[in-house]
């Protein structure tokens, strides 16, 4: 079974502006908020419902079937966080797992070779083992402070993807926590394929024109 689900250049793009939200991280409708990001123009997205207000069992479905299907509209990949059975259930286009969750090479396995596997590295020894356990990125965080996440780790800066970069590790690195419009350039300086976004993008007054920006500050246009 080859490794990588994809090809790297098309992972490496698809990470550029990489959403993340659940509807625990919405201040409306998360329906909403997908469409206005996609119009934005995101370039992937993954489906992280968790935590307290978080849906489960029969509303996790439905919400995840209609998030998939505005992605497909508009041939963004969506990926789900580290609940390996909706997605193969779903047919999504790949799972993301932390250190904690399912194993990758259990991952990689399960949905074959043409799925994104996307996995959170801490260390370089994580992400050459992520590698070899058949990851297409990995997510390399928290850059910055976050408020999204609980049990976030030490903050890295943007000098962890350096160290990581230095370290030899070529696969393509998503930077994630605490990434805004202010800060994305040097996450994407530091060596970054891509910026991993929730409430930059979720909490924005308009939606749309945040996911606009990050469009632009990625693709090396400067920062608007
Ligand atoms: N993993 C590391 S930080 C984080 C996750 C899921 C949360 C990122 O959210 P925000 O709001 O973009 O800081
Ligand atoms: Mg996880």
């Amino acid at each position: 079974m080859s490794r990588n689900g994809m090809d790297s250049e098309k992972v490496r793009a698809a990470l550029r502006v990489y959403f993340i939200a659940g509807s625990q991280d919405c201040l409306q409708n998360p329906v909403d908020v997908l469409k206005q990001a996609l119009a934005g123009g995101i370039t992937m997205f993954q489906f992280r419902e968790k935590g307290k207000a978080a849906r489960t069992g029969e509303q996790k479905l439905e919400l995840a079937k209609e998030l998939q299907a505005l992605c497909q509209s508009y041939g963004v990949p969506f990926i789900v966080n580290d609940d390996l059975e909706l997605a193969l259930a779903l047919d999504a286009d790949g799972v993301h797992v932390g250190q904690e969750d399912e194993l990758a090479s259990v991952v990689r396995e399960r949905m074959g070779p043409d799925k994104i596997l996307g996995v959170s590295a801490h260390t370089a020894q994580e992400a050459r083992q992520a590698m070899a356990d058949g990851a297409d990125y990995i997510g390399v965080g928290p850059i910055f402070p976050t408020q999204s996440k609980a049990d976030a780790k030490e903050v890295k800066g943007p000098e962890g993807i350096i160290e990581f970069r230095q370290s030899g590790i070529q696969l393509p690195i998503v930077g994630i926590g605490g990434i805004t419009l202010d800060n994305a350039h040097l996450v994407m300086q530091a060596g970054a394929d891509g910026v991993s976004v929730i409430s930059a993008i979720t909490h924005a007054t308009s939606i749309e024109e945040s996911a606009k920006r990050f469009s632009h500050i990625t693709s090396g246009n400067g920062i608007l």
